[in-house]
């Protein structure tokens, strides 16, 4: 079988196809595609553009897709910038204006609190979705450190590791970020994704 993993964020794909390594399933995502019409992620909720992703994809390229909508909620900001994360400095930002606008956000807050979360959608071309949900808590750094992973990852620490997110291998990452805990309940289910 081949399973579309719908993203075009070389970060998440990579995580993605890490973790699946050893499924029985051939992994493309949408870079090893020409151009595709672009899905509008309006929704209010990681699992609303979760399912809109997914189900798009699966229909244009009739094939199963795989979706990851995630971003960072933070305490002190009431849990911005949530589901813009991607562009929380603007439309086409890149990863570094992203870190300096939350930098700039928190700068002088005390309280540093934050989630991430992600949402998987696994759909095929007809037919309903799975879902898969989780999060992981931790602390927004006053100054990057760490050079692995992408987005918000050298902002996130992990107390109970007591790294950055970006101080961590992928196989570290994985054990216990939003994205690892996530795919590991798909990873649990498979032998009913694959009767799916
Ligand atoms: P696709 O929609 O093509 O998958 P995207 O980057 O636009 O790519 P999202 O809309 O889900 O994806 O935005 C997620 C953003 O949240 C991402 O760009 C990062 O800024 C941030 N993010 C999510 N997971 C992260 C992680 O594990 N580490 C660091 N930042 C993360």
């Amino acid at each position: 079988i081949t399973l579309i993993v719908a993203t075009r964020n070389k970060g998440k794909s990579k995580e993605i196809q890490e973790y699946l390594q050893g499924f029985p399933v051939e992994i493309k995502d949408l870079n090893d595609f020409g151009p595709i019409p672009e899905v509008i992620e309006d929704g209010e909720t990681f699992e609303e553009n979760a399912y809109k992703k997914a189900s798009f994809t699966a229909k244009v390229l009739g094939l199963p897709a795989l979706a990851d909508d995630s971003g960072l909620e933070v305490e002190a900001l009431h849990g911005a910038p949530g589901v813009y994360s991607a562009r929380y400095a603007g439309p086409n930002a890149t990863d570094e204006q992203n870190n300096s606008k939350l930098l700039e956000a928190l700068s002088g807050k005390s309280e540093r609190k934050a989630r991430f979360c992600c949402v998987l959608s696994l759909a095929v071309p007809t037919g309903p979705a799975l879902t898969y949900e989780a999060s992981c808590e931790g602390v927004i750094l006053e100054a990057p450190r760490g050079t692995n992973g992408f987005g918000y990852d050298p902002l996130f620490y992990y107390p109970p590791m007591k790294k950055t997110f970006a101080e961590m291998t992928l196989e570290e990452k994985a054990q216990v970020s939003h994205r690892g805990k996530a795919l590991k309940e798909l990873k649990d289910e498979f032998d009913k994704v694959l009767k799916w």
